[in-house]
């Protein structure tokens, strides 16, 4: 008699591009890629086995060399869900990236002080909380809470991961966590909704009462419905996307990161193309000054001062 599975596995999801187009925009001196994971290889660094989904091969050595194809000059390496509290492969990445790339680790509560340190060393300048249900299981608060008061002593972050319609219930939580707080993608809002409606309205209350909060303002191929613009004919890719980022990047143009999201994990319906990624860029920081600061400034605030 077999047992059920105790999680979820995906059995795999589009093939990342090898050799993606080369951008047309020209990213400026210094730009760090503020959000893209190396995930094993599984071989040597295995995926957790509570994960809900198995990734493919993502190695460090891919992503170095999509950073130079796309003219990042940086990384900040974010460790998923696949990879648990095991950051093995995360530190072999910083480890080899001769100081070009950051990190933000995931970490349990029994993590000793001693580890901590091994991993600020290794270049990790925050600690990940996942909140999206279909890829993690329920913490509780205070351990969250727990964990986000040890980190906050060597100036680490929090980055924060969650759907938009579960705000309401975590807001409270983030807005008293004692770090700079970093949301991923936008908070994942529904881009069918008006950029003004009260969903993403909340979000930018957030932001803006609460200056320790910033945005990744990455990964329209996961929000849009319009898609690229190769597949539906339309000049802008991911247009439904464009306000929410563009909103976000004009109103607090010091506290936003843009980050490719390479390899893509669990897009099943359009992988998108990072250099066709690196060209969106241009619509939601449309002037020098603010490409600037999303790209340069920013993350080299945040990782590396
Ligand atoms: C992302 C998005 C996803 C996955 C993870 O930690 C993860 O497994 O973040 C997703 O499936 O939306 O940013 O990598």
């Amino acid at each position: 008699m077999t047992t059920a599975e105790p999680f979820v596995k995906t059995p795999g999801w589009l093939d990342y591009y090898d050799a993606p187009s080369r951008p047309r925009f020209s990213l400026p001196p210094g730009a760090v890629d503020a959000h893209c994971h190396v995930f094993g290889p599984g071989a040597v660094f295995p995926y957790s086995p509570q994960r809900k989904y198995t990734p493919c091969d993502a190695p460090k050595e891919a992503l170095f060399a999509l950073r130079d194809r796309l003219g990042f000059d940086r990384n900040v390496i974010v460790q998923a869900t696949c990879h648990g509290t095991d950051n093995r492969a995360l530190v072999d990445a910083l480890a080899a990236c001769g100081g070009r790339a950051r990190g933000v680790a995931t970490v349990s509560q029994d993590v000793t002080d001693a580890e901590l340190r091994a991993l600020h060393e290794a270049g990790v300048r925050g600690t990940r909380f996942n909140f999206v249900k279909r890829l993690a299981d329920f913490t509780p608060r205070e351990v969250l809470a727990d964990i986000a008061a040890r980190i906050a002593p060597l100036g680490w972050h929090v980055v924060v991961y969650f759907e938009a319609q579960d705000l309401p219930e975590l807001y409270d939580f983030f807005t008293t966590l004692p770090t700079t707080v970093v949301v991923d993608h936008m908070g994942r809002p529904d881009v069918t909704l008006p950029v003004d409606g009260s969903q993403f309205e909340r979000f930018v209350g957030m932001m803006r009462d609460h200056p320790n909060i910033w945005s990744k303002v990455s990964c329209p191929e996961r929000l849009s419905r319009s898609g690229p613009a190769a597949l539906n004919g339309e000049q802008q890719a991911y247009r439904d996307v464009v306000p929410f980022a563009r909103r976000l990047v004009e109103t607090f143009p010091d506290r936003v990161l843009w980050g490719t999201d390479w390899p893509h994990p669990n897009l099943k319906d359009h992988m998108p193309d990072d250099g066709l990624l690196v060209d969106y860029i241009p619509s939601i920081a449309t002037t020098a000054e603010l490409q600037r600061k999303l790209l340069v400034d920013n993350p080299n605030r945040l990782y590396w001062s």
